[in-house]
């Protein structure tokens, strides 16, 4: 199977709780490479055009208050069928209804605030990846 990316944010509700640290392991422990990570807020705008696909949701205002509440923390991550494994790492969108000893299961308090993004595909991983790195973030692409 080939490697794949996929575009992580450890969200505000993480960074609040203290929980970087622990769900980064988790990641790293569940055989993600990590090649490119940094620290950033949001601003209302920049959080309402990542989730542009929302945009006509009930939910979207509360969204983009949500994740532009704080620091989060996106990543690019790779490993082979990344996009699945991920979203099996980190557990149903609301985490009443995650697998036991998923992040979200473990850590999440509501659909809302909910620990971590993951990218549904590798298409939409790439676009979303290149919301918040360079190329030349990317450790892989470096010689
Ligand atoms: P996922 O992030 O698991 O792919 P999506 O794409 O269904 O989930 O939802 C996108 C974002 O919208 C998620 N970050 C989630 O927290 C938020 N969201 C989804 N449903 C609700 C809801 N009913 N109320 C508040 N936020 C929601």
């Amino acid at each position: 199977m080939a490697a794949e990316r996929t575009l992580t944010i450890l969200k505000p509700d993480c960074v609040r709780k203290n929980l970087v640290g622990e769900v980064t392991k988790r990641i790293q422990d569940a055989g993600f490479k990590i090649l490119a990570m940094k620290m950033t807020r949001l601003t209302k705008d920049t959080a309402g055009g990542f989730y542009a696909v929302h945009k006509e949701r009930p939910f979207f205002g509360e969204l983009v208050e949500f994740m532009s509440s704080g620091p989060c923390v996106p990543m690019v991550l790779e490993k082979e069928n990344a996009i699945a494994d991920f979203r099996e790492l980190i557990g149903a969108t609301n985490p009443a209804e995650a697998d036991e000893g998923t992040i979200r299961a473990d850590f999440a308090d509501s659909v809302g605030e909910n620990i971590v993004h993951g990218s549904d595909s590798v298409e939409n991983g790439k676009i979303e990846a290149a919301y918040f790195f360079a190329e030349s973030d990317i450790v892989a692409n470096q010689a």
